[in-house]
């Protein structure tokens, strides 16, 4: 397989992403490149915008950093295949006092509980597009959680700390049998607090982790820090993705 990354992980670092789940990468985009999305991202958008997870298809900006060769190159390096782009979102967590619901974070979850596929080697790409830490709902994870399977879970209850949400999604496998499927706001049963680190990812870094590491955020508690995020979920090609609003997937090199 021809490797076509910019940046060359170490021995150590892809050591670091299978022991820990997760693996943080510095300066994967320029200032320049994540200030330029975020002011195209300021423009405004037709209602229901954030709903659709697919925009890298169409929207240029979004495709860019969605097959970013650093991003693509390092996920090749972890997934042993040629990735393919399954969805990409924009996270944007308004400080505590602001506008509406703005600073609420994602429940603790799995990946693989919302983006069910086979084999299960789905992971993401999740990039700072502001200075991103604990006071600001940074991204949070529990090392070594994806070792242990897929957890049960709940529907999330602390609203003020956590969106929730219930959706019905439409399912496909291989052999063209279908059905539906309610997905809601995961949290995972049991969690011990004490497990979540809190990560600090400055503007332009990234964390690659598995869909079974436990992940999440928490609500902006900063007064003015506005904390932005891109995330891209990928498989490696020939994997099935049970989802059909995702099924459509993408190259990203
Ligand atoms: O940005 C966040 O707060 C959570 C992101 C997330 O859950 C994901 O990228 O899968």
């Amino acid at each position: 397989m021809e490797t076509q990354e910019r940046l060359r992980l170490t021995p150590a670092q892809i050591e670091q992403y299978h022991r820990d789940g997760y693996l943080v990468v510095h300066d994967l985009l320029t200032d320049e490149e994540a200030s330029a999305f975020v002011a195209y991202e300021s423009a405004p958008r037709p209602e229901g915008w954030r709903q659709n997870l697919r925009h890298h298809v169409d929207d240029a900006r979004w495709r860019h950093l969605a097959t970013h060769p650093n991003v693509t190159g390092i996920v090749q390096q972890l997934l042993e295949a040629r990735p393919m782009i399954v969805q990409t979102m924009y996270l944007e967590k308004q400080p505590a006092g602001e506008a509406d619901k703005g600073g609420q974070g994602v429940a603790l979850h799995q990946d693989l509980h919302y983006l069910p596929c086979a084999p299960e080697k789905l992971m993401a790409c999740w990039l700072a597009l502001s200075d991103t830490d604990a006071e600001n709902g940074g991204l949070c994870v529990v090392p070594g959680s994806h070792h242990h399977g897929l957890h049960t879970t709940h529907k999330n209850e602390n609203a003020d700390e956590h969106d929730a949400w219930e959706v019905e999604y439409g399912m496909r496998d291989q052999e063209g049998k279908e059905w539906t499927e309610r997905m809601y706001s995961f949290e995972i049963d049991g969690l011990d607090p004490d497990d979540v680190v809190r990560l600090t990812v400055p503007k332009g870094g990234g964390v690659f982790f598995t869909g079974l590491t436990i992940h999440g955020s928490y609500a902006n508690r900063s007064t003015h820090r506005v904390r932005r995020a891109f995330a891209t979920h990928f498989i490696p090609e020939g994997a099935w993705m049970y989802r059909t609003d995702v099924q459509d997937v993408m190259p990203a090199l």
